[in-house]
């Protein structure tokens, strides 16, 4: 077989001899005892040299044509798995395949022996992903900047139907998808003390680069995402280490061990500690000194940065990227106060991901003065000058009561400031900003997310893949905007005939896994209804498993009622100190247990919730789905990423009017998509009822008998009272109104199950779904951000066509 990249043909003989060659020269293995881990190594190490020559005409055509660059900081990129995507987007896959096969492995076996890169927790984390191929794809010259974490997001496992923490380690086998960089470091400081104009730090470390080549569509472009390490500056302080003080001698040594040991597990969450607040200013002290390092290599005068560099912050985590700019540029840079304040807002934009008032990042004026002095300094007299500049009284500033808000920090220092879908952006405006937004009107802007569907479609669903290519070419992939072409054969009963069967392949896939891992036996005919993300009260799983209950209970009460048999499938992990999420988790495999060995039920209802959801689950998962369960308290979910990727593969969408749920029922139109519950201005009104939890639970039978069921122990016989605070929750503090959309989720359900018994109306939803996906690729919100905050253009403008 004879694959072209867009460099040159590379056929399945001459990869199987880069292959060897690697196997033999780079690993020292011989063939004939070579496992399935060298096999992978050597695979990658062969698709990755064809990585490195688009790479390298990427960095040379973005310094020929001195071309602007984006710089994406985040502190997290929820990576998953590199090879299959980039055998996909250089079109080697096949090539490789017939490579496995003549030595005697199955690729897929080979490309699952890799683990995930979980360097995030959720939605923000993947989304940087996303961006990241889809930048590539574009041809938009960019770097992520994140930090090289040794341990990634925690394993999760089960024990007694309770989460248990163990820690990721990614990186205890080499990497393959890594170039360490030493001669990139750059010295962090902190703590110490200001001094007039400038900064004595106590302490430093060290941060080393390891960039990692991100290839997009065709291999027709490749950006880099650069990966901080921290190193001690000095291995030992040889002055205290000849006073004989050996604990102090090795404290350098034990700070950069710290500092980018382990992600923070929590997601929207933010725990206030001493040493997030370092990792946050190494990433960008680190990216910030590297960026002005790489514009002065090309450009004389640092006023032109912002015709040349665009920073976009990703949340507020790296929000102290506005003083520390400051900083660089004047303390270090020695221009003026006001012109660098100007510059760094012109080149800095702010990503807004939640309106969840536990996740806005504060820092306590005590903590920011002793850990970074000199910016804690910047920030007072940023604040000053905005207060005397709008003429605003002290409660809109950006220090209020003792503490730094980072999110007006942010925002100040921003020229654009943006929301991920068009309710949130709408909500951010009126609710967090709404005083700086009048004072500056117009910053605020929204950019709907997306997501690449290189992974979501064509890596994690070939069977669906291959049929909408064959039916419409492959110009989707790289412009998802033309899948709006195979909305006719919605009506086209043949083609909905192979859709089922597309989707079947995967649920039947599915269904084997879930037997092998979990022992437990599903049904690939039965509806498959899917909730995986991370376990919230806002996301309310117990909205979902309470509906489970119901549905059990009315099944065994009346099984010949013409039920649609159902499995429910969960998946997520929760933060290891939030009490209540893992009280849910631990309720919905207590309630697994009860339904799954019912003979009267087995048939019609299955419960299933794999351990350990990560991306290489979601890429199993999402292709199988029926339903998607998108059901958070309307005004919660800033957009949802997880629910586009449903629609892309066919799966119809049950939801509440919030984030994105509201532009994909647009695009989808009304009648493809299962609305329920209350609107988000509803819910702030209904709040006000202080009996909105009793009122609704009075009025209804099914949510009385699921609460009273629970607290008589019927899941938990072996410790009836288990779940007595979860119930009283439920009667007495149901922040996120469960009651109130408890009968009109289940009565939407119900409506699910009839279009499920007539398998052509579903197929026809399901299809229109697919077609109607196209506005939530992630090159169409990269394309939105060029445009209306990075001012920026693509480096393949004018080269030859996509497809
Ligand atoms: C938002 F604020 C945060 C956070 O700390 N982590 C995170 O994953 C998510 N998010 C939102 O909850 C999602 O609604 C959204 O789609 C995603 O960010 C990407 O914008």
């Amino acid at each position: 077989m004879n694959m072209t990249t867009n460099m040159r043909p590379v056929s399945s003989a001459a990869l199987k001899q880069a292959v060897e060659q690697h196997l033999t020269y780079t690993l020292g293995k011989d063939a004939g005892h070579a496992s399935v881990y060298d096999w992978r190594m050597a695979l990658s190490f062969a698709i990755r040299d064809c990585i490195v020559e688009p790479w390298f005409r990427a960095t040379r055509s973005t310094y020929e044509g001195q071309r602007k660059r984006v710089y994406y900081l985040s502190m997290e990129f929820l990576i998953g798995r590199t090879l299959e995507d980039a055998m996909i987007n250089l079109g080697l896959l096949e090539a490789a395949r017939d490579v496995a096969n003549e030595v005697g492995f199955d690729l897929r076996e080979i490309i699952e022996d890799e683990p995930d890169a979980a360097l995030g927790n959720g939605g923000l984390g993947r989304l940087a992903a996303c961006f990241l191929e889809s930048m590539s794809t574009i041809g938009c010259p960019a770097f992520g900047y994140g930090i090289r974490y040794e341990h990634g997001l925690f394993r999760q496992r089960f024990e007694g139907g309770q989460q248990v923490e163990t820690p990721e380690d990614w990186l205890t086998l080499p990497h393959p998808w890594e170039f360490a960089r030493p001669e990139s470091a750059y010295e962090i400081g902190f703590k110490g003390e200001a001094v007039d104009g400038g900064w004595r730090p106590a302490e430093s470390v060290v941060a080393s680069a390891y960039d990692m080549p991100v290839i997009g569509w065709q291999g027709r472009w490749a950006n880099t995402l650069r990966l901080w390490g921290a190193k001690p500056t000095t291995l030992f302080d040889l002055e205290r280490f000849n006073s004989g003080d050996y604990a102090a001698a090795a404290e350098p040594e034990a700070l950069a061990r710290t500092l980018s040991r382990v992600l923070y597990p929590d997601d929207t969450t933010y725990q206030g500690k001493e040493l997030r607040l370092k990792q946050e200013f190494f990433l960008t002290s680190a990216a910030l000194q590297d960026i002005l390092r790489r514009f002065r290599t090309e450009y004389d005068d640092l006023a032109k940065l912002p015709t040349k560099v665009a920073i976009q912050m990703n949340d507020t985590h790296p929000a102290i990227a506005g003083p520390e700019l400051i900083r660089l540029l004047t303390d270090v840079h020695g221009m003026e106060w006001s012109q660098a304040q100007e510059i760094a807002r012109a080149t800095l934009g702010y990503t807004n991901h939640t309106l969840l008032p536990e996740a806005l990042e504060r820092w306590s004026t005590w903590l920011m003065g002793n850990v970074l002095p000199r910016h804690m300094q910047i920030i007072e007299r940023i604040d000053d000058d905005h207060r005397r500049a709008t003429k605003r009284p002290a409660h809109v500033g950006i220090v209020r009561n003792n503490e730094v808000q980072m999110g007006e920090l942010a925002f100040i220092m921003s020229h654009k400031v943006n929301g991920v879908s068009a309710l949130h952006s709408d909500l951010v405006k009126k609710t967090v900003f709404h005083d700086l937004n009048e004072i500056h009107p117009g910053r605020i802007i929204n950019q709907t997310n997306g997501v690449t569907p290189r992974r979501w479609l064509k890596l994690a669903n070939p069977p669906l893949a291959t049929l909408i290519s064959d039916k419409i070419g492959e110009g989707w992939i790289g412009d998802l905007e033309q899948i709006k072409t195979l909305e006719p054969f919605a009506k086209d009963a043949d083609f909905r005939r192979d859709f089922r069967a597309a989707k079947r392949t995967n649920k039947v896939a599915l269904s084997n896994w879930v037997g092998e891992t979990m022992g437990v036996k599903i049904d690939p005919d039965a509806m498959f209804d899917v909730q995986i993300k991370r376990i919230h009260e806002y996301k309310r799983q117990h909205l979902n498993i309470f509906e489970t209950i119901a549905l059990w209970h009315n099944m065994r009460e009346n099984p010949n009622a013409g039920w649609a048999p159902r499995v429910k499938i969960f998946g997520g992990k929760s933060a290891p100190g939030y009490a209540v999420a893992k009280e849910i988790i631990h309720l919905i495999n207590d309630v697994a247990s009860v339904i799954n060995s019912d003979p009267v039920t087995k048939d019609l209802l299955k419960v299933v919730y794999p351990p350990n959801y990560n991306v290489s689950m979601a890429e199993r998962v999402i292709p199988a789905t029926d339903l998607s369960e998108q059901i958070s308290t309307a005004g919660k979910e800033a957009s949802g990423t997880g629910n586009m990727k449903f629609t892309m593969n066919g799966a119809l969408t049950i939801g509440t009017l919030d984030g994105a749920n509201v532009e994909i029922r647009e695009q989808v139109g009304p009648e493809n998509f299962f609305l329920f519950g209350l609107t988000a201005d509803e819910v702030v009104k209904h709040r006000r009822n202080v009996r909105h939890a009793r009122d609704a639970i009075e009025a209804s039978q099914n949510m009385q008998s699921v609460l009273q069921m629970i607290v008589e122990g019927r899941f938990s016989p072996s410790d009836p009272d288990r779940y007595h605070g979860l119930v009283d929750r439920a009667w007495n503090h149901d922040h996120y109104l469960v009651a109130a959309d408890f009968d009109s989720y289940y009565d939407a359900q119900r409506k699910v199950d009839a279009l499920y018994l007539d398998p052509d109306a579903w197929e026809e939803q399901a299809v229109l779904n697919t077609a109607r996906s196209g506005f939530f690729s992630s090159d169409r919100t990269i394309r939105g951000y060029m445009a209306d905050i990075w001012e920026t253009e693509s480096a393949l403008v004018g080269e030859e066509s996509l497809t």
